[in-house]
């Protein structure tokens, strides 16, 4: 990394913010107004068949939400999708009531009702999507863009790629699949987690049959990848063989936010020719680490920058991990050539560290010793399909105490052949240290854990509620991955 740039580049970025404080204001002053967002289904083609999905359309009539600099998050979400949903806003920091997790305090919207949204969004890139049963799966997902005063003085075209996993089968065939159980079996399953969360019990096992945390270490690195077999992978909904092409201008300048909406499913973003720099993960600001490939983690997003050359049509590809299957949008000016992509290509290796060890936030949290460290290990594996945190399934959990105020650190120990993206919500955290190795490194609500492999995350307890912390893998978190942060005092 040319770190004479990157130091330039922030500072740049940081007079040009503190030039605007006065502009952010006046549109602060001004009462936003009130932003629908509808829960609904669609048909959309895929591999030249319809399938019916759900989706998240905005005001625009655009999927998802995108605010202004200074805007609340103002939102009458209408559930007109036929059934029960609820819409998390993954990465945001609002009350624990208005996170969008089926708590009993906060239960799902029933279809036809509207639920009202009002709080501070943090800026960057987000997304929104449904933690309902499994309905993210059936693309209840879309992008929540939230733009602030200094990014749009960057004057940037805004490309948002959207990346899916698609399955014509139901969440609940593709799970009962990998359980070797039937669909009856998964959707009574689905429905005791949402009507007994985090009921208590002592450590140990719970009496749900599962089994525990296999320790044995196979001798060969042996890992798992692609839990599911997929039908296509999607990019903004469509696929390599009928691609979006967006339009850019000779040489224009291009932030790219990457969502990995993906249920199962992990990529390689691959800029082919063009060099970016990417200079925010999971929304939060990072130093700028240039390259033309990066690997994303499900629920991870890429801010990236990138100029792009006077001529030519420049493909984004997105790769799947262990696998030679790709997706992808195209970038092309006017008149240029549309290049056409084979959907499959080289195997891509497994995704890794490679990138998260170069990440350092631009606002690193403040120096301070933890209060409370916690150990959370993360066991499971594929016979039989189950995955636990500190042996336990969801929602057989014991909650894990806060104090507000506290600095809390997470080390997150994988046991397993997998790797797992582990998400907290209500918090931005700071990965501080991988294998054991400390880094400074960069803020996140998402970060992966290699097979047998540690990552500790530290973040301040300042968000007071009860706050779910899971493996971000659908079928890890729906077969048990899933436990709880509480702060003390909340009363459930
Ligand atoms: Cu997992």
């Amino acid at each position: 990394m040319d770190k004479g740039y990157s130091r330039r580049d922030f500072l740049g970025a940081a007079l040009t913010a503190a030039a605007l404080p006065k502009l952010a204001g006046a549109g602060r002053a001004a009462a936003s107004p009130r932003k629908r967002l509808v829960a609904g289904t669609r048909i959309i083609e895929v591999n030249s068949r319809p399938a019916k999905v759900f989706g998240l359309v905005g005001p625009d009539g655009r999927p998802g939400i995108r605010l202004s600099p200074g805007e609340r998050f103002r939102v009458d979400l209408a559930n007109e999708a036929g059934t029960r949903t609820i819409v998390h806003w993954h990465g945001q920091l609002p009350p624990w009531t208005q996170d969008g997790f089926p708590w009993p305090e906060s239960p799902p919207i029933d279809n036809g009702a509207v639920q009202a949204y009002d709080y501070a969004p943090v800026p960057g890139t987000y997304w929104m999507h449904s933690h309902h049963d499994m309905q993210e799966q059936s693309l209840m997902t879309a992008p929540l863009i939230v733009h602030d005063a200094a990014e749009l003085r960057e004057d940037r075209q805004e490309v948002v790629l959207m990346l899916h996993d698609f399955t014509f089968r139901t969440p609940d065939e593709v799970l009962a699949g990998l359980t070797g159980t039937n669909v009856a079996a998964i959707q009574a399953m689905l429905q005791k987690m949402e009507e007994a969360p985090s009921r208590t019990v002592g450590t140990g096992m719970s009496g749900m049959g599962m089994p525990g945390m296999d320790m044995s270490r196979p001798g060969g690195m042996h890992m798992d990848l692609n839990d599911v077999q997929y039908d296509a992978f999607l990019a903004n909904d469509r696929t390599l063989a009928d691609p979006e092409v967006v339009r850019v201008e000779h040489g224009g300048r291009i932030r790219l936010r990457v969502i990995n909406g993906a249920s199962s499913s992990q990529f390689w973003i691959d800029l082919g020719e063009l060099v970016g720099r990417v200079v925010a993960t999971d929304g939060q600001p990072v130093h700028p680490v240039a390259g033309s490939r990066f690997p994303i983690a499900m629920a991870q997003r890429l801010d990236i920058l990138i100029d792009l050359p006077e001529v030519g049509a420049f493909p984004i590809l997105a790769r799947l991990e262990g696998d030679g299957r790709q997706t992808g949008i195209i970038l092309a000016p006017t008149g240029a050539r549309i290049p056409r992509i084979a959907e499959s290509a080289q195997t891509a290796p497994p995704v890794d560290h490679s990138l998260e060890a170069r990440l350092a936030a631009v606002q690193p949290l403040p120096s301070r010793p933890a209060d409370v460290i916690h150990t959370i290990a993360l066991g499971g594996a594929m016979k039989p399909y189950a995955w636990s945190t500190n042996g336990e399934y969801w929602p057989q959990v014991t909650p894990l105490m806060l104090d507000k105020g506290q600095r809390v650190e997470i080390d997150l120990v994988n046991r397993t052949m997998m790797s797992h993206p582990m998400h907290l919500h209500g918090h931005a955290f700071q990965v501080i240290a991988i294998d054991g190795r400390p880094i400074q490194g960069a803020l996140r609500d998402t970060v992966l854990v290699m097979p047998m492999g540690r990552v500790r995350i530290a973040f301040d307890a300042d968000n007071p509620g009860r706050w779910p912390f899971h493996c971000h893998n659908l079928y890890h978190q729906a077969t048990g991955m899933m436990t709880e942060f509480r702060y003390q005092g909340i009363a459930t």
